[in-house]
């Protein structure tokens, strides 16, 4: 390990320009992340890094430490090019097709990242599945290399840990608890956090609950399927969670399914599932992510995309 991390001081040292991003509509981890390397590597080594993201950031990030800094990667000046990448919580190359560019320009890449994926795209990678956030390894690193933290990186990890394990609904080992401990011990205020969390526009909620209102039960109310439709696609903020998990919270509800027409014959499908892994259906329509919460995006009509999820359950 610490070679790794000598190999990671001496690139951020030996770097003109820095890049830092992750997956296209960055989550609570992915966006929290990002922002907070970029101040670790100013704080540790007098660097200013540039933080890039594809899509959007949902609202209820709007408050995170250094928010403001995150660059939509079109606002960028014209062939933009950085000497080095350094890329978080990306979960498979596809996800990093708005980088194209930078990671091919780049003299390096490194990596953090916590999701299993086989083909890494960095040449210094710190990959941990075991991890439930990306911001866990960047933590371990920091510890490892006794780099200073502030309350912007100390904050940014946690929310990261807090938006990644759905408010710690989702640990899976002690070690998220041991490092939250560490976090609070440095300052981090869970209640405030999270508080800061809850930043949601009215039309969101309200869409989401319609959704929530109008879904649909089947399989003796094991699957439950929710759907938003395109003309309420764009009050959607984020991936929809309160919908998943207002749905998750009925007795004898095993699986939930969100169908969003994002537009015309795209469909973004996220699922969840109480203990029965479902990755599997995710990845058999190109899509991944973890065992119990997955997705995918299907060209497909929203009537079309439906019966086939139902069909993928059948025997579930
Ligand atoms: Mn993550």
């Amino acid at each position: 390990m610490m070679k790794k991390i000598d190999v990671f001081i001496d690139k951020i040292k030996s770097a003109k320009s820095i890049a830092i991003f992750g997956h296209k509509n960055p989550d609570g981890d992915c966006l929290c992340s990002a922002l907070a390397l970029m101040k670790i590597i100013e704080l540790n080594f007098g660097k200013s890094s540039t933080v890039i993201y594809d899509g959007n950031i949902p609202l209820f990030l709007e408050e995170v430490p250094l928010r403001k800094s995150a660059v939509f990667h079109r606002h960028l000046p014209e062939n933009s090019k950085f000497d080095l990448c350094i890329i978080v919580d990306y979960g498979t190359r596809k996800h990093l097709a708005f980088s194209e560019n930078f990671v091919k320009d780049a003299d390096y890449i490194i990596e953090f990242d916590h999701h299993y994926n086989e083909d890494l795209v960095g040449n210094l990678c710190f990959d941990d599945v075991t991890k439930a956030a990306t911001s866990q390894i960047i933590y371990d690193v920091v510890r490892k290399a006794k780099l200073k933290t502030d309350k912007d990186i100390i904050d940014l990890l946690t929310i990261a840990l807090i938006t990644d394990t759905g408010n710690f609904k989702f640990v899976r080992n002690s070690k998220v608890f041991e490092d939250a401990a560490e976090l609070v011990k440095a300052g981090a205020d869970i209640n405030a956090l999270t508080n800061l969390l809850d930043n949601s526009d009215k039309k969101t909620v309200i869409v989401e609950s319609e959704a929530v209102a109008n879904s649909e039960f089947l399989m003796k109310n094991k699957l439950v399927i929710a759907t938003i439709k395109k003309e309420d696609y764009k009050k959607l903020d984020g991936r929809g969670e309160l919908v998943l998990s207002i749905l998750g919270k009925i007795h004898g509800v095993e699986y939930v399914v969100l169908l969003k027409e994002q537009k015309e014959n795209q469909i973004g499908v996220s699922l969840r599932s109480k203990k029965t892994p479902i990755n599997h259906i995710a990845e058999s329509f190109g899509g991944g992510g973890h065992l119990c919460a997955a997705g995918a995006v299907i060209t497909d009509s929203l009537e079309n995309v439906h019966d086939k999820i139902v069909e993928a359950f059948k025997g579930m």
